[in-house]
This record gives structure tokens, sequence and C-alpha cells, in this order.
């Protein structure tokens, strides 16, 4: 049988995560290795792989997912000092759960480009 999807599981309520935001179609929640003294995986509620699968149905919840980046941001007092946004996308980007993530990190200055 194949294993759950964590971030699905996350969404579901089904696994514990240090919530710090929620709608009907996004979840967003600490990263439990945070990066930055603030660091948020923000996840639609909807299972999509990578966002190399994204289709032109999903342009209205990648817009809702950045835009629930800034509302945190201000929210998590890093909208001042500047934060960044990333999606990795693939291995070779870093991406180890295979359900899309908008990395939302902040309140440390960070370098380019990030190796
Ligand atoms: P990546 O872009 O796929 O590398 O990011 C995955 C992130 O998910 C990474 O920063 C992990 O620390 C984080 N994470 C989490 O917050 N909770 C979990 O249960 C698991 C991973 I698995």
């Amino acid at each position: 049988m194949n294993k759950p999807c964590i971030f699905c599981e996350i969404a579901a309520g089904r696994m514990e995560a240090e919530i710090v935001h929620e709608d009907d179609k996004v979840v967003a929640f600490r990263d439990i290795h945070p990066q930055a003294p603030v660091h948020v995986l923000i996840i639609p509620r909807k299972h999509i792989t990578s966002m190399l699968e994204i289709e032109p149905e999903d342009a209205e919840l990648l817009g809702h997912m950045h835009l629930t980046a800034r509302k945190l941001a201000r929210e998590l007092e890093i909208a001042e000092g500047g934060y960044r946004s990333i999606f990795n996308c693939g291995s070779d980007a870093g991406q180890t759960v295979w359900h899309i993530h908008l990395h939302l990190m902040g309140g440390r200055s960070m370098g380019w480009p990030p190796w």
C-alpha cells in the first residue's frame, strides 16, 4: 500500500503541525526544521505533486498561496525587513516532500544565490 502524503495528512488534521493559517483552499504551518527565525510552509489542500504538475485551472489557487504568504509576512512581522517565498521543484532544487509547498522565510538577512 502507498504511504499517505504527510502534507495531505497535516491538511486533514490527522497529523500534528503548528498551524498559523487555514482556510478552504490552503493550510500554513511552521516548518519542523526552520532555516530562518520565521519559516512557514503554505500548502494547498489539493494534492499536487510538484510545480511541474500545475495546470491552468490551478492559477487561482497559486495566486491565493502567494496572497496568503503576503498576509502571513505582515502578521508574523517579517514584511518590513523582507522575506523570501520559494517553491523547490524537483530533486536538484532540493524538493523532498512531493506535495507542493511555498516556503515563507524571514527574520534574518539572506544571501544569493541560495546554494
Ligand atoms: P522541500 O522544499 O521539499 O525541501 O521542503 C520540505 C520542507 O518540509 C522541509 O523544510 C522540512 O523541514 C519540512 N517538513 C515539515 O515541516 N514537516 C514534516 O513533517 C516534513 C517536512 I516530512
